[in-house]
């Protein structure tokens, strides 16, 4: 991914991406961060780019050519047109599910702001984004800038090691995370807790859950509006339930994953919650992509495998067990099955918010920016 900075102050932009794990990231190659000093392009020959305001009042205002030349340097330089993003006090404070949307860019450009701001007329020809790193005020952008290349990068193939990867992480869930432990055993007579060291993964994994639920609702209880617990249930050939799986695991790194193959969940009533998530994996959504690279380790790992799929269990009668309350209800699978699902959903209080087809696993790339939209769609619906 290709990072293009317009700044006044490059080395500053330079010198922090340089070192540590964007450092190593920019050596491997798996990121360029280039930057473009905005007063190279200033129209006058003192060099300088601010002027003041229209109006009165103190302080500079940053002159739009400027500006809009380095943005257009950029723009020739890629031959496209790249989302150009404006670091500024005033915008939507940037998320995780905004950081992992932008990564999926092939460039960006992050314009940085200083004295009062950029006049108001070159961000409207040229600015896509408004993002704030918080609800405070810097000198300039490009301490926003740093932040938002160090959190996008992450998100870059080739950025982390497999042991600081990025796949599971709770602020995907809108939770904070877990406590974590090392060595010594026992520290100042605390002892670790434990469950960690019994080496049952499942029962690790529950206590983890617990613990990040925990310290949101002491720590961050305003994440939890914001937060659902995700809910898959597919039925179909075997390729439904290892679909079903994926899906899950790209949405959420706590879901919950069923097989209604097994005729006795379609006996027992299951009733969602509104901060439920229902993913519904039809038979139509088995056939593709069932030699799916497996390297995803399941949160939902001692799932029993599929048992036999018996299509002459009608929709209804399967799922006859199933209820939401307002619950959000996501479908995948053929056009058929998911108009079937709908109305059937929809008398049991569930609001579908998406409908995605099975191509979504015909490949990596697919699966994430099918689970991204579903995250963003759910975050609306709250
Ligand atoms: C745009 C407009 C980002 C950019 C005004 C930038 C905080 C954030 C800036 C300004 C920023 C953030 C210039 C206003 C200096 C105050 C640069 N501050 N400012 N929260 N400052 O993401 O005076």
């Amino acid at each position: 991914m290709n990072f293009y900075v317009l700044t006044l102050f490059p080395e500053m932009i330079q010198n922090a991406v340089g070192t540590s794990i964007t450092g190593r990231a920019i050596k491997n190659g798996s990121i360029r961060v280039d930057t473009v000093n905005i007063r190279d392009f200033s129209t006058r020959k003192t060099m300088r780019v601010d002027d003041y305001p229209y109006g009165g009042g103190a302080g500079m205002v940053m002159e739009p050519e400027p500006v809009f030349r380095a943005v257009k340097s950029v723009e020739a330089r890629i031959g496209q047109k790249p989302r150009v993003v404006y670091m500024t006090p005033q915008a939507r404070v940037l998320d995780q599910t905004k950081v992992e949307s932008l990564a999926q860019e092939k460039d960006l450009v992050i314009l940085c702001g200083h004295y009062e701001g950029i006049d108001e007329r070159v961000l409207q020809e040229t600015v896509t984004d408004y993002i704030s790193i918080g609800d405070y005020v810097l000198t300039g952008g490009e301490l926003g800038a740093l932040v938002l290349i160090d959190a996008v990068s992450r998100f870059v193939p080739g950025v982390l090691s497999n042991e600081e990867s990025s796949q599971f992480e709770s602020l995907q869930d809108n939770l904070l995370e877990y406590p974590q432990y090392t060595r010594p055993e026992v520290w100042h007579e605390q002892s670790v807790p434990p469950i960690l060291l019994s080496g049952d993964h499942l029962k690790i994994e529950e206590w983890r859950h617990e613990e990040s639920l925990k310290r949101t609702k002491e720590r961050r209880p305003d994440l939890l509006k914001n937060s659902y617990r995700v809910i898959c249930v597919s039925y179909g050939e075997p390729g439904a339930a290892e679909n079903g799986r994926l899906l899950t695991e790209s949405v959420s790194r706590y879901g919950e994953y069923m097989d209604y193959n097994r005729r006795k969940l379609q006996k027992t009533p299951l009733r969602m919650k509104p901060w439920n998530l229902l993913l519904l994996v039809m038979p139509g959504a088995g056939g593709v992509g069932k030699a799916f690279p497996a390297e995803i380790t399941s949160a939902s790992a001692g799932v029993k495998p599929a048992v036999r799929y018996d299509p002459s269990v009608s929709f209804a009668e399967r799922f006859r067990g199933l209820y939401g309350s307002e619950t959000p209800a996501v479908l995948v699978g053929s056009d058929d099955e998911i108009e079937e699902a709908s109305a059937f959903l929809k008398n049991r209080k569930f609001h579908v918010i998406a409908r995605i087809s099975p191509a979504v696993f015909g490949g990596d790339q697919l699966l994430r920016n099918a689970a991204l939209d579903i995250r963003e769609k759910v975050l609306h619906f709250h």
